[in-house]
């Protein structure tokens, strides 16, 4: 059986926390609500470990929800970090910082020819949807269930993440006048699209998702829908927009755009571009972003957008990700990964479907396949609960929530791999 975990300093900061903060958390799916036991509380984070404030070391698979795909605390992001800080950590004008990553990104992106940089992807995703508005001059906009962009209001519909872990309903506090132009469709149902398309004819200004869904566990796109989606929008003079604040320079170098070669209109990303600072950024066509003010009539504005730490931590970040064997790397350690759980709960007669692009992956507890939000509710959240504390307690953390994907970085070695894989066959037994 597995021993129990000395958390006595977690339990008291936590317990002081609630009464200071909502949930006592920065944000809600922090807050184990979905799972066994209260959160434990982060001390220091180095390359593929965490440690808490009761000393116990974990080997991380949250990765801060993304930004640390070259490991936490990378040396020489830090040093990046440390001599941009000599010169100041907020300017509030132009600075070449900017442009450096400007140009890293539209490099890299297929659909991006200009870009935008916000502070996180709540204000990327917020801000493309008024663009897609602005640019097509229509208010409804098609989404998919299980997909989650961020915590503005229009989005706040059939949304995964958070919200799906909560299991809420859709946020108290958005109007309906807000909500009635979303409509949402299954994800990989390319015929309730059409038929959004033929209910709503010139009313949809375009067409957001995940191109990889990582907010409702891990659901690849069937072959075909993203080509599809590609085809019923530019049929209906409408907008294709991949959110890639996940999936950008995760799934690859270039986003899955890249690697499903399917190009959108306009793309958000976040996280791993901000190296574990606040950012977010949208992009596309210089023909759509030119309308963003103030070269053009579309208001988006942000005291700290562009700072110069936060520009310091994305550029190195990528200059580490752009070296040679990265993705090799990534996709065949998250592989090994993925293949050990799989057996891990087989070997136990636990039902598992699980998957791993690059350096994402998710399972869920149950038979599978599952191909959009409905089959992924199927799966045993309850023995997912009992499974995140044993590994808890295993010095494995892994993200609090059937309904979030799992991320390795290039910092994880074989040797991790091999514990978590570990850590896991001793689990499943025990919960089997
Ligand atoms: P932020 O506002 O949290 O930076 O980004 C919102 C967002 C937009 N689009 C996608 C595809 C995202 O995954 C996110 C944020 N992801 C969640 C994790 N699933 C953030 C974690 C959290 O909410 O604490």
């Amino acid at each position: 059986m597995t021993d129990a975990l000395n958390t006595k300093k977690s339990e008291e900061i936590f317990g002081a926390a609630k009464n200071l903060m909502p949930g006592g958390v920065s944000s809600p799916v922090r807050a184990f609500k979905s799972v066994e036991g209260d959160p434990i509380v982060f001390d220091r984070v180095k390359g593929p470990y965490a440690w808490d404030v009761d000393g116990n070391r974990y080997i991380d698979y949250v990765g801060s929800w993304g930004p640390a795909i070259c490991g936490h605390a990378h040396p020489e992001v830090i040093s990046a970090l440390q001599e941009t800080l000599e010169k100041g950590t907020s300017f509030g004008a132009p600075c070449v910082l900017e442009n450096k990553l400007a140009e890293m990104v539209i490099d890299a992106v297929p659909s991006v020819e200009m870009v935008r940089f916000v502070n996180s992807g709540t204000e990327a995703c917020m801000a493309v949807l008024r663009l897609m508005r602005a640019f097509t001059g229509r208010d409804k906009v098609i989404k998919f269930e299980g997909c989650y962009h961020g915590h503005a209001d229009m989005f706040l519909v059939k949304a995964g993440s958070g919200v799906a872990t909560l299991g809420l309903p859709d946020s108290p506090g958005v109007p309906r006048s807000t909500t009635a132009n979303t409509l949402t469709a299954p994800y990989n149902d390319l015929e309730a699209v059409k038929e959004l398309f033929a209910e709503n004819p010139d009313a949809i200004s375009g067409v957001i998702l995940e191109p990889v869904v990582g907010n409702a566990g891990f659901i690849t796109p069937e072959p075909g829908f993203l080509e599809g989606l590609r085809e019923v929008t530019q049929e209906n003079g409408a907008l294709l927009v991949f959110d890639e604040v996940m999936t950008g320079f995760r799934i690859s170098y270039g986003g899955a755009q890249e690697r499903f070669g399917v190009t959108p209109d306009l793309t958000t990303m976040g996280k791993v571009i901000g190296g574990g600072l606040p950012v977010g950024a949208y992009g596309g066509r210089k023909e759509i972003m030119s309308m963003v003010s103030p070269s053009g009539p579309m208001y988006q504005a942000g005291t700290l957008s562009g700072n110069p730490l936060a520009m310091t931590a994305g550029i190195k970040t990528l200059e580490l990700l752009k070296q040679e064997g990265s993705y090799e790397k990534l996709e065949a350690l998250t592989k090994k990964l993925v293949d050990g759980v799989i057996t891990a709960a087989k070997e136990s007669n636990i039902a598992i479907y699980g998957q791993s692009i690059s350096a994402m992956f998710g399972f869920y507890l149950c038979e599978g396949p599952v191909r959009n939000f409905e089959e992924a509710k199927s799966a045993d959240t309850n023995r997912f609960s009992k499974l995140h504390r044993l590994m808890l307690q295993k010095g494995i953390y892994l993200a609090p929530s059937a309904f979030e994907a799992g991320f390795t970085s290039l910092a994880h070695s074989e040797d991790d791999i091999n514990s978590t894989i570990k850590a896991f066959q001793e689990s499943f037994s025990e919960i089997a």
